[in-house]
């Protein structure tokens, strides 16, 4: 017996320390990547989060980079918030945690707000200890991208049957060049400025064509 003592000591140990290795830490990162879809600089409760926009995101300790790689926000709704799994080495302390969106074409960042150009932004916690048993998510991230322009679309179209509405079979298709008049205003609505009061022409055709009327970069 005392000579297997020792032996089963060592199978115990092995075992440990394949259950300490194999503990991964399901820690995520959580944010919200919003449109600021009345250019309100801030997030409304209509303006839900969106899955498919590619944020990056860089850990990094004292001493080297953890993860660096973009990736692609993976939920969308009212509540729902992009998750990026980070394993995290156990043991590991943060000495930050970013991520940063450079915005696609046709897109400015407003939140985080007051960073600047070049559009990169990043923000997030630092000097966090990590593990194995951590779970507590960070989470807070926020990116609201305004549309650097806004259209307005429609379809003029003719009823050539008379019934009112717009045939499904292509017969009445939207059409081009014809002239509708555009009027624009924004402040209070019991006082309002006007900002657009003009006539444009319809730009596209077809069945599916709509026209395109380039909106002004205001607040709506
Ligand atoms: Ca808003
Ligand atoms: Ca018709």
């Amino acid at each position: 017996m005392h000579i297997m003592k020792p032996r089963w000591t060592i199978i115990l140990s092995v075992l440990l320390l394949f259950a300490l290795v194999g503990a991964a830490s399901a820690l995520y990162a959580e944010g919200c990547k919003w449109v600021d879809l009345n250019k309100s600089g801030s997030k409304d409760t209509n303006e839900l989060c969106q899955a498919g926009w590619t944020l990056h995101i860089k850990v990094t300790n004292a001493t080297a980079t953890i993860r660096d790689e973009d990736f692609v926000t993976n939920t969308a709704g009212t509540t729902g918030k992009f998750n990026y799994l980070l394993p995290v080495p156990a043991g590991t302390t943060t000495s930050s945690v970013t991520i940063s969106e450079i915005p696609p074409t046709g897109y400015t960042v407003v939140v985080p707000a007051g960073v600047g150009n070049p559009p990169t932004y990043s923000y997030g916690p630092a000097g966090k200890t990590y593990t194995a048993a951590t779970t507590t998510n960070l989470s807070g991230f926020s990116f609201g991208n305004q549309p650097d322009t806004y259209t307005a679309e429609g379809c003029y179209w003719i009823d050539a049957n008379g019934d009112s509405q717009q045939a499904t079979d292509g017969s009445e298709p939207c059409l081009a060049g014809k002239t509708l008049h555009a009027n624009v205003w924004e402040g209070n609505p019991a006082n309002p400025s006007p900002i657009k009061d003009e006539d444009f022409q319809t730009n596209t055709a077809g069945t599916g064509g709509k026209f395109s009327y380039t909106l002004p970069a205001v607040p709506y």
